[in-house]
């Protein structure tokens, strides 16, 4: 499945980075963004997570947080989430950026973790004034009217911490994807359509810095013709399969 190169240069690397995206929660059975019966298609997300929508009509866009949350509330983590733990403890540097709000990886015992687009299971007051910080969603008691509940100190709106469209990202998460992404000497972009900026910029900048980038994704992306190598398998299929192959004990 991977490259004799590829293996040597995973097992030689001092600092490793990976991205990864919906896909890699695929096999955990949440449904990915642009995938077949995907979430996309179902909720037009797109229109749903942005702060447009919400000023419009925050309790639609609660409600389809609070979908999203019920559907997450049961899934474990996949062997594709495990595995990336476990290449955590096997690598002296080691920076996991994630596009995905669903906390499966810090779930599954990934520690340093950059959660680019925020994390589903916590809230933030959504006035800009607000001191307010991000707290765990299952602390805001949620009422049955109104929706969203309101802010303790402002009476703002709550709403989900996570990125929506047209907002930037957090920029202590960009400056340290950014530090990792310079120090790193093997890059693993998993599960992504790559179509999601400005995360899908980043397999580009390490290729670009001439870092060995190893693509998994079942389907061909904008990225598979340009980084060093691109294997079409499911990330539960092929992680676990390219950290024993990696670091097997001889
Ligand atoms: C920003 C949180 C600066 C919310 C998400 C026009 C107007 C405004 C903005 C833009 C614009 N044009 C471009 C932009 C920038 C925009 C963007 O990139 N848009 C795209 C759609 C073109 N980006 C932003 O707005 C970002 N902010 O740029 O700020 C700015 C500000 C204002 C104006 C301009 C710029 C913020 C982006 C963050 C959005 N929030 N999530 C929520 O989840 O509700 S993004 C969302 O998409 C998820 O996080 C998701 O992870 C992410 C990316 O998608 P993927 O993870 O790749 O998922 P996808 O379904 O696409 O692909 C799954 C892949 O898995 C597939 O390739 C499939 O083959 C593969 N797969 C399937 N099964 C498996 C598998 N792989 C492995 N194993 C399997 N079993």
């Amino acid at each position: 499945m991977f490259s004799r190169e590829a293996i040597a240069a995973l097992k030689a690397a001092r600092s490793v980075f990976v991205l990864t995206g919906a896909g890699v929660s695929a096999d955990s059975g949440v449904p990915t963004f642009r995938g077949t019966g995907g979430l996309w298609r179902n909720y037009q997300a797109t229109s749903l997570a942005t702060p447009k929508a919400f000023a419009n009509n925050p309790k639609l866009v609660w409600e389809f947080y609070s979908y999203r949350r019920k559907i997450l509330a049961p899934l474990k983590p996949n062997p594709g989430h495990f595995a990336i733990a476990s290449l955590e403890e096997r690598v002296s540097s080691f920076t996991l950026a994630t596009q995905n709000i669903d906390n499966l990886h810090r779930i599954a015992g990934s520690q340093n973790i950059i959660e680019l687009h925020g994390n589903i299971w916590e809230v933030r007051c959504s006035s800009s004034t607000c001191k307010n910080a991000a707290e765990p969603w299952e602390n805001c008691q949620v009422p049955l009217s109104p929706l969203p509940p309101l802010c303790g100190d402002c009476g703002g709106h709550l709403r989900p911490n996570v990125v929506w469209f047209g907002e930037m990202l957090n920029p202590a998460a960009l400056s340290a994807s950014m530090r990792a992404i310079q120090e790193a000497d093997f890059f693993i972009v998993v599960g992504t359509s790559a179509l999601v900026q400005p995360a899908s910029r980043m397999p580009l900048m390490a290729h670009e810095a001439g870092v060995f980038v190893l693509e998994i994704n079942p389907e061909p992306t904008e990225l598979s013709k340009i980084v060093k190598e691109s294997v079409q398998e499911t990330s539960g299929a092929a992680l676990p399969l390219l950290v024993e192959e990696a670091f097997a004990v001889q």
